[in-house]
């Protein structure tokens, strides 16, 4: 299995980031059903290892924290934008629950993630997006902000890849508790 850990995120955060979608030519815009918060991505699995996945995330302890996403920004690869994302808040309670997740992982046997840990929601991948309309989207956009959600659980997700979008399922959730 190819495995991810996330944070899912309520109906009323999918519907406000799924406003932004649309309206940029050459974007492919993930359905309001996928956007998540990746915490960790893990990639192919086999299925012992899996169980030692769960384990792992399953010690974990952590509090409730206030996720906050804000504003807009994109990633790019060799001078071209590939994604673009609303931007979480880097808040003390989303860093500490990501470095339990990292720490848990890595004494499980997993190597180091080598990336900077960058929290976002990806809203779309860009295919050929003319700059210029990027450029306004961006513009346009740059105060969105969501409401406040309490986190109190992250989530194990596999994720199988199609030829449009990928089929994300939760595996196991993980509570947080004060
Ligand atoms: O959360 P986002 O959408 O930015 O791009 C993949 C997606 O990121 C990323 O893991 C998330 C869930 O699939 N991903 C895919 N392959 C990856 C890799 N080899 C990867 N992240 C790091 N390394």
């Amino acid at each position: 299995m190819r495995l991810f850990v996330a944070l899912d995120l309520p109906e009323d955060v999918r519907d406000g980031l799924a406003g932004l979608a649309g309206g940029l030519p050459g974007m492919r815009w993930v359905p309001p059903a996928n956007y998540h918060l990746t915490l960790r991505f893990i990639g192919e699995t086999p299925p012992y290892r899996a169980e030692e996945v769960d384990e792992a995330l399953a010690a974990i302890r952590a509090k409730p924290f206030e996720l906050r996403l804000a504003g807009l920004g994109t990633f790019e690869k060799s001078g071209r934008v590939h994604s673009l994302h609303v931007t979480a808040e880097r808040t003390p309670g989303l860093s500490h629950l990501q470095s339990k997740i990292e720490t848990a992982l890595q004494r499980a046997g997993f190597p180091a993630e080598k990336r900077r840990f960058t929290p976002h929601v990806t809203l779309g991948r860009a295919d050929a997006v003319p700059v210029p309309k990027l450029v306004d989207f961006l513009q346009t956009h740059s105060l969105f902000r969501c409401e406040p959600v309490t986190v109190e659980h992250f989530t194990l997700f596999s994720s199988q890849l199609g030829k449009e979008q990928a089929v994300y399922t939760p595996e196991a959730d993980y509570p947080l508790a004060a």
